[in-house]
This record gives structure tokens, sequence and C-alpha cells, in this order.
């Protein structure tokens, strides 16, 4: 066992049966000139988690850890768009329609696809989503538990939403997660920090929260 420091106490894991986890850093939320930014987003919110992140990635592949990586989106035909989330915003250009980066979170279109700086290496599964939580209508469950993994490290954005949905869902599932502070990001200043201090509460009701810096100096020990 390795232990990183952590809140609300430090967390003890082993690489091979830890997964990295990078949620939904796709170019409609993180990239200049997508759906994000063309809602009023400042997208340098999220963007300054990708430097960080790739150290973690990089340094997890070297490790032989499992990586998974999330796509939020839909099928071409949004058979699986729920009417809710369509119609949610009230959105003239919303999901499926037409968009800075093709269809906006339409499975194949460029926008929503992984951004180039954490694109998948070969054989790392990439998990498809239709909502927010990365356990909801995937098979991430059943690939995680096949391979032996019992704890998550996550990364990506956005960190209230996205992060949070699937950290809750991973922590009733019984995988401990933990979250990297600076790989994870919100349009939001406000929300990152309250999303983190909902994480790491009441003795971690969902789960630990560091950083990569701490993450890579314990990954180093293992
Ligand atoms: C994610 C969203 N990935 N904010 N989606 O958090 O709609």
């Amino acid at each position: 066992m390795t232990a990183v420091p952590a809140e609300p106490y430090e967390f003890e894991f082993e690489p091979r049966s830890c997964a990295l986890v990078i949620i939904d850093m796709q170019r409609d939320f993180v990239d200049p000139g997508g759906f994000g930014e063309a809602l009023g987003n400042d997208v340098s919110l999220l963007r300054r988690a990708i430097a960080p992140t790739k150290k973690v990635l990089d340094a997890a592949r070297a490790r032989g850890m499992l990586v998974v990586h999330t796509r939020e989106g839909h099928r071409p035909d949004l058979s699986d768009l729920p009417l809710n989330k369509k119609l949610r915003g009230r959105l003239e250009n919303g999901i499926g329609d037409p968009g800075p980066m093709g269809r906006i979170l339409v499975r194949g279109e460029y926008g929503h696809d992984i951004v180039d700086e954490l694109k998948p290496a070969p054989g790392e599964p990439v998990v498809d989503k239709p909502g927010k939580g990365a356990f909801y209508a995937t098979d991430l469950d059943a690939m995680l538990h096949n391979r032996g993994i019992r704890q998550l490290v996550v990364c990506g954005v956005t960190t209230e939403v996205c992060v949070n949905t699937s950290v809750r869902e991973a922590n009733d599932r019984g995988y401990d997660c933990l979250v990297l502070e600076d790989c994870v990001g919100s349009y939001f200043p406000e929300f990152q920090v309250a999303a983190l201090s909902m994480i790491k509460a009441q003795g971690g009701i969902f789960g630990w929260v560091s950083d990569s810096k701490r993450f890579l100096a314990a990954l180093a020990q293992a």
C-alpha cells in the first residue's frame, strides 16, 4: 500500500487495483470555440486542468495503471437523449443541434471527442455516457470489476456536475475515489470549492481530495 497525503486523511492505494478515470475532457466543454464557450463560459477555468492531468496520465500509463476516459454524449439519432435533457436551458442550439464543432454532444462529432492533449492511447477504454454519471447506462462498473479495480483516481470536468455525480455513483458501488483538485475544473470558481468540499466533508463522505503533485510523488514511491 502507498499513501497519498489527502483530505480528510491519507488515501492508501495499490496501483494494480486503482484506475485513473478522466471525465469528459471533450473539446465542446474545454476548447476555445466549443459549445461551452458559446454558452458564455470562460473555458480557461477548465483548461488549467489539462497540464496536470497530462502529467498524471503519463505517470499512470508508465506505471501500468488502468486508464479510462469518459465522454458525455448521445447517439446520432438521439434515441438515448431524454426529453428533459433536450429541453433544459431553452437553448436555441442545444444537444443534437448544429454547434461550433459539429452537432452538440453527439457521438462521432469533432466537439464530442477528447482534447488532443489527453487523447486516449490505443487499448484504453473510452466510456460513452448519456448522463452526467459515468456509471449510468454504461459498462464502466463491469469493466472495473472484471479487472479487480477497487479505487479510482478522478480527473476531468466539470467538478460539480459530471465529476461529482460520477464520484457519488462510484462511492455507492464500493469504490474509493481520490479527486485531484488541480486536475478537475468548473466554469464557476465558487462551485469548484464547494464541489470539492462536499466530497471530503464528514470524514470523506464521498471520497478524498488531493492534488497531482502529492499523487505523483506517492505513485513514484509505489
Ligand atoms: C459535464 C456538464 N461533463 N457540465 N457536463 O460536467 O454538462
